[in-house]
């Protein structure tokens, strides 16, 4: 395997791996947890891939100080995890429970025993169910119920972690969740998935002033998934590809960088009452002032238009020629183009990649060992497509391998492999994939080259 030339990225770029609370932690009965919308969903016969739950999942609340353990084993310097809402606010309002605070700070104290920086997030999908037997994030309370949420989490964790992310993929939560109904709370209405995306900006922002408020040397981002959205045919596809941008994208980026949605936005939108769920002050209190943006990128996407297929109208398929298992386009250059377009259309703050990754058909040899080569192919790829970004001037910052250990992939349940590192979900035994240590030598190759380039600009 060839090593990348990395040399244009900075000398304190982030190296790390993400997962997030519920697709790892499992031990979903324990303390005063209570259930999230993963759970009930995950729960109701017919809505996950065998009916896979995240109940034990990785086994992770257990077995955290082992995992951090082989963190530093692999030399991965940066770990992104998401925190439990129902685990530490279970009925989502009110004070956080005492026991889950005092477990997370553990797990948190043993990152920095171990030398391994957080980049916390917020929300990664796990609503409390009583929020959404509430009205769910169609309602504007459950923003404020965030924000509350957001501040008390800063104050208590707050010492132990600089960087937080607000809110992972807004989209799928909303779309996904509210219009598609694959994911949970499952629901199928296009009006519901709109005012559900509005109230996750306006939670993101909420939460923006409340963490400050707790914690003002905190660095604060929100992640969006941007897929590379490319027209079948030019000419006649163009209108097709600004439609499922503005849903995907302009509907979650306008507001927190461009202080409002834009003209896209509202006319794709405004039928499924856009309009009427914003109100004064909303789009100020979206577009708060942020240290970083986070980019999660999966797939190049292959657009034309479709009558009928939801707002957007329009029929997808994967670029390129090579696929992973999920059937998405392995196109590194994918990346590069969506880097340069974010730091074009909205923003110059540092850029982070928190999830870019991929899932093979993986199996243990028999000398028990994970042979992976086309992830250790896809990881050089990719990061080197974030060096041609910065070569192009665009402030990468940090880039997050998705994903640290194999996990509950949501909908998909346990088939779908994205780890770094196997993980036999009846033994909970950890094995590091070829691509484990590939990653870790090209984070060694970048920081050795770094080292004296940062001694002579010092
Ligand atoms: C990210 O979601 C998530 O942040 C992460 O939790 C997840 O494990 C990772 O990517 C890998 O998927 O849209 O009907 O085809 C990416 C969005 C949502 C893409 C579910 C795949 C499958 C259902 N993913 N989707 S569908």
């Amino acid at each position: 395997m060839t090593s990348p030339d990395l040399h244009h990225l900075r000398p304190d770029f982030v190296w790390g791996v993400a997962t997030s609370a519920y697709q790892i932690e499992g031990a979903v009965e324990e303390g005063t947890r209570t259930p999230s919308i993963w759970d009930v969903f995950s729960h109701t016969p017919g809505r996950t891939h065998h009916g896979d739950t995240g109940d034990v999942a990785c086994d992770h609340w257990h077995r955290w100080a082992d995992d951090l353990d082989l963190l530093v084993d692999l030399g991965i310097p940066a770990y992104r995890l998401s925190l439990s809402w129902p685990r530490l606010q279970p009925s989502g309002e009110g004070e956080l429970d005492a026991r889950a605070v005092r477990e997370y700070r553990q797990l948190l104290s043993g990152m920095r025993d171990r030398g391994i920086r957080p980049f916390v997030t917020l929300y990664h999908w796990d609503l409390p169910q009583e929020l959404e037997d509430a009205g769910g994030w169609p309602v504007r309370r459950t923003a404020r119920a965030f924000a509350v949420y957001a501040g008390l989490v800063a104050d208590a964790l707050g010492d132990l972690v600089e960087d937080w992310i607000t809110i992972n993929e807004p989209w799928c939560a909303s779309v996904l969740g509210y219009a598609l109904g694959v994911h949970a709370p499952g629901r199928t209405d296009w009006r519901d998935a709109v005012a559900a995306a509005h109230h996750l900006n306006l939670a993101h922002g909420m939460a923006v002033a409340d963490i400050r408020a707790s914690n003002p040397a905190a660095r604060i981002g929100v992640t969006n998934i941007i897929a590379d959205l490319l027209a079948a045919d030019p000419q006649r596809d163009a209108a097709a590809v600004a439609r499922l941008d503005a849903l995907n994208h302009g509907l979650f980026l306008d507001p927190v960088f461009l202080g409002a949605y834009g003209v896209e936005v509202h006319a794709l939108l405004d039928p499924y009452g856009l309009s009427e769920v914003i109100l004064p002050g909303d789009e100020e209190t979206i577009a708060q002032p942020l240290d970083f943006v986070g980019v999660n990128h999966y797939q190049q996407v292959i657009v034309a238009g479709a009558p009928g297929a939801g707002p957007a109208e329009v029929s997808e398929r994967p670029g390129g020629s090579r696929h992973t298992s999920f059937g998405w386009s392995i196109t590194p250059s994918a990346l590069t183009r969506v880097l340069v377009q974010v730091r074009d259309r909205y923003t110059s703050l540092p850029i982070y990649i928190t999830e870019n990754g991929a899932s093979f058909t993986d199996y243990v040899t028999p000398d028990g060992e994970v042979h992976d080569p086309e992830r250790s192919e896809y990881l050089s790829g990719y990061v080197e497509a974030i060096d041609a970004a910065a070569a192009d001037g665009v402030d990468v910052a940090g880039y997050f391998a998705w994903s640290f250990l194999d996990n509950y992939e949501w909908a998909e349940g346990y088939d779908k492999r994205f780890g770094l590192v196997w993980v036999d979900f009846h033994t909970q035994k950890r094995i590091p994939k070829d691509s484990a240590r590939h990653y870790g030598s090209l984070i060694r190759t970048h920081q050795q080259a770094a080292l004296p380039a940062s001694g002579l600009s010092a």
